[in-house]
């Protein structure tokens, strides 16, 4: 059971990274109910939305020839260039509409900036620019993080990772995550969180 200062972290439960959305994870829609149960038992729920402008550098139609899922050079470090996804305003920026939202203390919007994405809940891809949750987490008196959601090898996976390295005591619970899997990004994030600490708890056993 939750104590009194562990958090739930839902990355990006959005229509975009579920079947039929612009960039669809596989069985993103499954982990809805999952999920909805645990914003039930958290003292501290925080909702991450995946938030881009249309010009987002992030998208591959945004670089002109390049193919979506091929990797560039930006100023701060290599980016996957996406389809476009979760754009402000959209419906595939939207929640799931099962999706229990309004359970939610704090919606954290993240990737707004045009020039820089950012998959981590805490940091830009620049691994240095703050969005302001790790402030809002310590003020609220969390200590330990739970994350679930979309998508477990990148924006949960490098959350995860972010938390970790800033002290907090990490869990992420697989069952209520799903991947993108793209060249071997599943099995690299799962070393790179074990690496820094974080309790991966298996989909099954
Ligand atoms: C994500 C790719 C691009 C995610 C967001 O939520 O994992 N992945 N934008
Ligand atoms: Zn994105």
């Amino acid at each position: 059971m939750p104590a009194p200062h562990d958090a739930l972290i839902v990355i990006d439960l959005q229509n975009d990274f579920c079947p039929g959305g612009a960039l669809a994870v596989s069985g993103g829609d499954e982990i809805v109910g999952p999920v909805n149960a645990l914003l039930d038992q958290y003292p501290i729920r925080v909702l991450t939305q995946d938030w881009h402008p249309a010009d987002h550098a992030s998208f591959a139609s945004n670089h002109p020839g390049a193919a979506p899922f091929s990797v560039t050079e930006m100023p701060y470090g290599a980016q996957v260039l996406w389809p476009g996804h979760c754009v402000q305003g959209t419906q595939g920026a939207a929640f799931h509409p099962d999706l229990h939202s309004d359970r939610a203390d704090l919606i954290l919007r993240k990737g707004f900036r045009a020039g820089i994405d950012s998959y981590s809940a805490f940091f830009e891809n620049d691994r240095e620019t703050p969005t302001g949750l790790e402030g809002y987490l310590r003020t609220r008196g969390a200590t330990h993080l739970t994350f679930v959601g979309l998508a477990l090898d990148f924006c949960v996976g490098w959350s995860a990772i972010d938390a970790a390295r800033l002290g907090f005591s990490v869990t992420v619970l697989e069952s209520a995550c799903r991947a993108i899997d793209l060249d071997g990004s599943l099995a690299a994030a799962r070393a790179a969180m074990i690496e820094v600490g974080v309790v991966l708890e298996p989909a099954h056993g």
